[in-house]
């Protein structure tokens, strides 16, 4: 079993999407392990997205990120990483597949209505961002 890290960003979260992307998420067969309706600080994102903070997309992106609250969640399944990310489907919604979180809820490139961990390394990261240890169920 592997966990990965998901975010359903401010742009579901205000358009009352959250309980639709949810579902989605237990229909294809992740456990939820960690959730929780959060706003994000100026530093969070920042830090969280510091990977990014030489990219002209970077302040926008900060801005959009804490412009209200999201959903962090924990998700565990086989292959957790690589399976929420094909559930998710590409960052740049015009080139999500039919089927796709992104594909059915986001409107643009940064307004993507959710985030995926890309890799072991970064979900290692990313959870206890969010999530301590006993937060985790
Ligand atoms: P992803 O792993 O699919 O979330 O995509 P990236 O790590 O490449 O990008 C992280 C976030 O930066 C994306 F979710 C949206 C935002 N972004 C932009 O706003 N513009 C870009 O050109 C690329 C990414």
């Amino acid at each position: 079993m592997e966990r990965t890290f998901a975010i359903i960003k401010p742009d579901a979260v205000a358009a009352g999407q959250s309980g639709a992307i949810l579902a989605l998420i237990q229909k294809a067969g992740f456990r939820v392990v960690g959730m929780k309706q959060k706003r994000l600080s100026q530093i969070e994102a920042e830090n969280f997205y510091g990977v990014h903070r030489e990219r002209p997309f970077y302040g926008s992106l900060v801005k959009f990120m804490t412009e209200g609250p999201v959903v962090v969640l924990a998700l565990e399944a086989e292959d957790a990483i690589r399976k929420w990310r094909d559930t998710m489907g590409a960052t740049n919604p015009a080139n999500a597949a039919e089927g796709t979180i992104r594909k059915m809820f986001a409107t643009s490139i940064e307004r993507n209505c959710v985030h995926g961990s890309d890799a072991p390394e970064t979900a290692a990261v990313e959870i206890p961002f969010f999530f301590a240890a006993a937060e985790l169920l």
